[in-house]
This record gives C-alpha cells, structure tokens and sequence, in this order.
C-alpha cells in the first residue's frame, strides 16, 4: 500500500486557518491532521475536518454532470458528460444573453471556500466579461466591514494569539467554541495569568458559562449597551482625551450621540442588570490589556453596523489601543498583504446592476428589465443559507428560470437545479488562501486526484469562458498560471511566494502579529480614526448609531437568533447530520405556551413557517428563541429552516442580511 503525506491548509469560511497533515493511501485521504505552521492552530483541528473524508467519499458526493429530465425539484435527473452539460449551459447563457441582456444572468457564490483560486478567479472573470448582473456579497461580514472600514479604514486588529496577552477579553456576540475554537485555549491562557473574561451575548454560550460576568442582552440592542458604556467612560473621566486628541476625529460627536443612552435605559433596553453594566464599564476602565473580539451574531440585525461602530468605538474612547494584547479584533483579512484576489481576476468590474444576494428572493420575484433568467450557484447553498427561503424555494422552483448549481455535494440547492456539475473539494484542486483570523497565508497542493470526474471552479469557468469566446491574449487559464500572475502583482508578491516555498507559509507585510497604533495605524486617508465616519452617518438609516426599537408585535413577540452550529460551517456538512433539527426555548416562555421538552412545535411568522422539535435550554433567554444556522431541509419536519422566518430586510448598513432580526410566535403543534 502506498501511503504518501502531503501538507494542504484548510480554506473553510473559519478564522483559524490551520496548515493540515493530509494523508493519502492508495490514491485516496485517509486522514487530516493539524500542522505546526501556524501557533494559534498549531497541531490541532476541529471534529468537521478530521472527518472531511466523510465529507469527500460520502453518498452525497456528486461525481458526475446531471441533468434535470423531469419536473424541477422532482429528483429526475441524467447522467450526462461535461462536454453536453457545459454545452447545453453556454447555448442557454448565450441565448439569454441575446435575449433579454447579460444582466439577465446573475452569478451566485459565497463562502464554500474562502481561497483565492475558488473564490474569484475565473468565475469572476467569466461574469464580469458577460456582462452579467453584479453580485453584491452581504450574507456576512458586511456590515461589519462597513463598521470597521468606516472607523479605523483597512487595518489588521490585535492578533488572536496575542489575546493571551490581555487582563480583560470581551467576547461580543462570538462564540468561538464553535467558530473558532483555537481562540479557547488563548483565552485560558490569559485567564490563567489572571484575565477577567466578559461575554456580551443573548445565549449563555459555553465561554459564557464560564465567565465573570455575562451581559445576556436581548438580541438588537447592542447599540444602547456600547452607547451607555461609552457615555459613562466619558462621564466618569475613563475617557483617554489625550489619545482621543492625537488619533480620533469625531470624539465630542460620539459623545453627544452617546450621552441619550444612561446606564439604567441601556440596561432596561437590553433586558439586563444596570449593577452589572454598571459593573462593566468600570472593569473595562480599570483594565489593561483590555480586548475586545466582536464577532458576527451581532451584525446581522436592524441595528447591527451601528452596534459594530459603537463597540469598537469603546477602545478608541478608553485609551485601550497601542498595547500588545489590547484594543480590538474584528477581521484580521486587513492585514497588509498588497496582493489581493482581484489580482487572480485581471478584469474590472462591469457598469452592470448590482444585485444584493441577501434580498435574492425579492429581486428573483420582482426585478424587471431584466428579469433572472439564469442563476448560476458556486461556493453557495442560498436553498437553506439566504433568508426569505419560502418565497426563494418557490422562485428557484419556476421553470422560466434556469439554475445551474456547482456543487461537491448534493445540496438542497442541487434539488431545484436545471444542470448539476460535480465540483472538486480543496484536496482536489489547488488553493491559495489568507485568513480573516490569522494572519497568514497558505499555498496548497492538490493532493488527490479528484473523485469521480468532478471539476475545480477555474476549470468549470475556464472551459466556459472557451466555448463563450471569452478568452482573451495572454490571459491566466490554470490554477498555477492565476497563482503566477498573482504573485507578479506586486514586489511583495516574490517574496510570499519565498516564503511558501522556503517555509511553506507566508506573512503579511505589515507581520503576523502587529500592535495597533505601534506597528499598524489607521488605513483612513489623515491615519486618524474616524469615530462618526460620514459615509456611514448617510447611509444608516437615521444616522450612524441610531437605534431602531425591537421589532416585535403582540402577534410575534419573539426574537428568534439561528448562531452557528459546531459540527458545520453554515450549511457545509450538513448532509453528514442525522439529528433532527431543535429549537431552544426558555423555561418561561415554554411554560406560558404549555410547551414541553421534546415536544413538536410550529414557529412562524408572515414569512414561513418551521415545525421541529422543542428543546427547553436554561442557556436561552426570556423572549428568544434559537433554531441553528446551516440546517437542511431534512432536519425539519415540514423541510422549512430558520431561513423561512428571515425577512428580507437588512442591517443598516452594508446591505446585510438580517439573519437575526426575526420575530416569530411559537406553539405547540
Ligand atoms: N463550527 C462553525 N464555525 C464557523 C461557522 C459555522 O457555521 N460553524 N461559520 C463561520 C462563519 S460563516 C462565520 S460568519 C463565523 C461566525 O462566528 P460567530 O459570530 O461566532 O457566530 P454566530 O454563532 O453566528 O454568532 C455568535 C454569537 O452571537 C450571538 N448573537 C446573536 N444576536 C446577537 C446580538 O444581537 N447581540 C449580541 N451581542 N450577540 C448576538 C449568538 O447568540 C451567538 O452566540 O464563524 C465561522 N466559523
Ligand atoms: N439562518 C441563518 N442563515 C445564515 C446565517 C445565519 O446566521 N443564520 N449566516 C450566514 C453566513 S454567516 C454565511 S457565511 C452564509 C454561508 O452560506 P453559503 O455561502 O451558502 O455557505 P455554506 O452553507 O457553507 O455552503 C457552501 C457550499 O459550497 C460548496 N463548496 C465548497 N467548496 C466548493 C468549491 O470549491 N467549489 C464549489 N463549486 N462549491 C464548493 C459546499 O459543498 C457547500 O455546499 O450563510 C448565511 N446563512
Ligand atoms: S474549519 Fe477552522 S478549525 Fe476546522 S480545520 Fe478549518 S480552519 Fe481549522
Ligand atoms: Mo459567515
């Protein structure tokens, strides 16, 4: 038996980015292990990837095109070559475009692979020369890059590993035991050095259980909370003017919008203590390092730019930047590296309409002049991940719309397919990959040939931009030809590419763990933070760090959130889940429903409905319930997900979606 092992890097939509050991027996991945390349992840995986095998010679993987033969969503489906598959999907495109424009195609991709080489590359290229409908990507991450971008301009935060370093970690709507587990043994750590840990989150998270002090406020009201923090820093003198003076715009702006919110009206607001808010601030005051890591649960409501600003506003007012171990981290991904994917791409977006992907639905059912003719899904599983899923379910089922899905596996998005195409994972094909957590960057190898006759994103793209007389002179066509072209860029490019080859990773210019306001300063254009930044004053609707009250009605009093689950990354995986899926309801508002443990339930509200099985959680608040993210149509008893209660709506700002701004009612079934 020839055993071989090959070092891969892991380019899950997941902060940690860990270097992989992979191993390979006869031609096929018997096993993934950690590597050393890296110290937050250093030798150790999550469970998802240690099974990825799983993942790769499971019953869902597709190995060959497909297409549908009977009514869509009916599962009739032939087994056809990739020269008709990808025949039949150039005629179509092309006889769309001819028709009706290319703005009646509208690429359709997100987070199956944060890599470079799957992410963009080709696929871009093919769209944008198409002349295709443009894709705004705002599941996630949205509005807080708006946030951060808009605050301190493109800047890398405190390094996760330096974390270990701070006396005080606030984890603000991040739940990294799920989501980024290598930042819980840093956190212990510090801890064991003697850091206080303050956990800032609707849900008694697993960190949260084990915390000094839980802030369990009611999902949306963030804004009043880091409001009232920053009014009574202020207030009480904690305010650091010097540094205010020398590194911020916008300080005696934020206190005037800061000082509507008291202690006692946050805390009211938010449905928690005013001794423990109270509490809070002069903790944070008192501390030093103080971090905070804000995360993305919060980003995705009415309100959730807005309370991204505000938080990371806090540090800035505190003084809590320019030490190691302090300050904040939001996404690492603004670390200098020069380079970036669009490099991979070489071709400028084009003056088509923009389509935000989280009001798919809306556009797919509304949008004229063109309509969508064609929906062409990569990297993506909107079937469960967007919301308004009633209403997508039944737009991508309509026959006047075709659907071509690239997919590693059969997906519930592969269900309302027109064309299938069996896509390669990440040991398959090459990938170059830098985090959003750490920072760093990874080169990895195919290291198996693929199964069955699956077909990496730039070859599927390639081969269309070929029959599509989409080539141009001299353009990058293989992964390798993108990789150079890439590296050539710019001069920091020979030498990432040095260091891949020397050490097998690469760091960013601006170093793997750089102290804010020491090693990195504000990417703004005076290198000074802006605390109330214009662009984002005009565009939240009412002004930066307005609050826009709770949402709810008598009809649908409860705010239902949908975290992300340990064992998937969003909807990735979910084909290996068995278990049913559960939601959690607090022990007061299951007893005023006459709602038992186990019991089936129906949540609904005007957008959809979900029926699953109750699950009465001391870790769930009063008036919340939590239905995980990334949940199949299987999982539930009338196959509806979290997704059927989302509304089409979005954060204010970024155009993000909304995914935790549903209000629901709930009984027994
Ligand atoms: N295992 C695993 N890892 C993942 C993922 C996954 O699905 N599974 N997804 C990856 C992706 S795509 C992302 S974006 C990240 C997400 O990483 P996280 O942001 O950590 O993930 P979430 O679980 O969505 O949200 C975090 C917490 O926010 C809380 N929350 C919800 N609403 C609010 C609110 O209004 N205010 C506050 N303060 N807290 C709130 C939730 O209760 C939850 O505990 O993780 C990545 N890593
Ligand atoms: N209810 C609810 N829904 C949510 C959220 C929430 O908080 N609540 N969060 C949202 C968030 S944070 C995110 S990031 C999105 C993610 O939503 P999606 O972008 O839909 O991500 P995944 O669910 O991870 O599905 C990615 C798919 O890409 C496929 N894939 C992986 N690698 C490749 C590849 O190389 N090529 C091709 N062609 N396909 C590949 C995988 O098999 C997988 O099916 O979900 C969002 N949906
Ligand atoms: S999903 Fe995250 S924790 Fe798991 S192997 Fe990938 S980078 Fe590491
Ligand atoms: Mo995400």
């Amino acid at each position: 038996m020839a055993t071989t092992t090959h070092r891969s890097a892991c380019p899950l939509d997941c902060p940690d980015l860990c270097g992989l050991e992979v191993t390979v027996e006869d031609g096929k991945v018997t096993r993934l292990e950690g590597d050393h390349r890296g110290p937050l992840t250093d030798g150790f995986i999550c469970g998802k990837v240690r099974k990825f095998t799983d993942h790769m010679y499971g019953d869902a993987r597709i190995a060959r095109p497909l297409v549908r033969t009977g009514p869509k969503g009916a599962g009739q489906l032939r087994e056809v070559s990739w020269d008709e598959a990808l025949g039949l999907v150039a005629d179509r495109l092309a006889i769309i475009k001819a028709r009706s424009g290319g703005e009646a195609i509208l690429p359709y991709h997100y987070g199956g692979s944060n890599g470079w080489l799957t992410e963009g590359a080709l696929a871009t290229r093919f769209f944008r020369r198409l002349g295709a409908s443009n894709l705004d990507r705002t599941y996630c991450a949205a509005a807080t890059s708006a946030a951060v971008h808009g605050l301190y301009g493109v800047m890398p935060g405190t390094a996760l590993e330096d974390i270990a370093h701070a006396k005080l970690i606030v984890l603000w709507g991040v739940n990294p035991n799920a989501t980024g587990i290598h930042l819980v043994p840093v956190i212990d750590r510090a801890r064991a050095a003697g850091a206080k840990l303050v956990v800032i989150d609707p849900r008694r998270t697993p960190l949260a259980r084990r915390a000094d002090l839980h802030l369990a406020v009611r999902p949306g009201t963030d804004v009043p909370v880091a409001l009232a923090i920053i009014h009574a820093l202020f207030a009480r003198g904690h305010a650091d003017r010097a540094f205010l003076d020398r590194h911020a715009n916008g300080a005696a702006e934020l206190e005037r919008r800061a000082s509507v919110w008291t202690i006692e009206a946050a805390a009211a607001e938010a449905g928690i203590s005013a001794r423990d808010l109270d509490a809070f601030v002069e903790l944070y005051a008192a501390s030093s390092p103080a971090l905070i890591r804000t995360g993305w649960g919060m980003e995705r409501n009415r309100n959730g730019g807005s309370a991204i600003a505000a938080a990371l506003a806090i540090p800035a007012v505190a003084g809590k930047l320019g030490v190691r171990g302090g300050g904040y981290t939001m996404q690492n991904s603004d670390a200098k590296w020069v380079l970036s994917s669009e490099h991979g791409i070489a071709e400028p977006k084009p003056a088509t309409r923009t389509v935000n992907m989280s009001l798919i639905a809306t556009a797919l059912r509304e949008l004229r002049d063109p309509p969508i003719e064609a929906l062409f899904v990569y990297n993506c599983n909107p079937a469960v991940t967007a919301p308004d899923q009633a209403t997508l379910l039944r737009e991508l089922a309509r026959d006047d719309l075709f659907v071509v899905v690239h997919e590693q596996v059969m997906t519930d998005t592969c269900a309302l397919a027109d064309v299938i195409l069996p896509a390669t994972t990440f040991l398959e094909h090459r990938e170059l990959r830098r985090g959003y957590g750490t920072m760093r960057m990874f080169d990895s190898p195919a290291v198996v040939a693929p199964v069955g006759q699956a077909r990496s994103n730039n070859a599927v793209f390639g081969d269309l931009m070929q029959r599509m007389g989409l080539v141009h002179d001299g353009d990058a066509m293989t992964d390798d030809a993108i990789v150079e072209q890439v590296f050539a860029a710019a001069p920091e490019g020979a030498v990432y590419k040095r260091q891949l080859a020397e050490h097998g990773v690469a760091i960013p210019s601006s170093g793997s763990n750089p102290v804010p306001f020491v090693d990195v300063f504000p990417g703004t254009p005076d290198r000074r933070i802006d605390l109330v930044p214009a662009k984002l004053d005009a565009q939240a609707p009412g002004g930066l760090y307005t609050y826009r009250p709770d949402p709810k009605t008598d009809e649908f009093p409860l705010a239902l959130i949908s975290p992300a689950l340990a064992t998937q990354i969003s909807s990735y995986f979910g084909q290996l889940r068995t278990a049913p899926g559960t939601v959690s309801i607090s022990k007061a508002d299951a007893a005023a429903r006459g709602i038992a443990d186990g019991d089936q339930v129906r949540i609904w509200n005007r957008g959809g409905e979900v029926r699953c099985t109750a699950k009465i959680d001391i870790e769930t608040r009063d008036g919340v319930l939590v239905l995980a993210k990334g949940l199949w149509r299987k999982h539930t008893a009338n196959g509806m997900t979290a997704n059927a209660l989302i509304p089409p709506t979005t954060a204010d700002l970024g155009g993000q979606a909304a995914f935790n701004d549903a209000r629901v009612q709930i009984e027994k079934a």
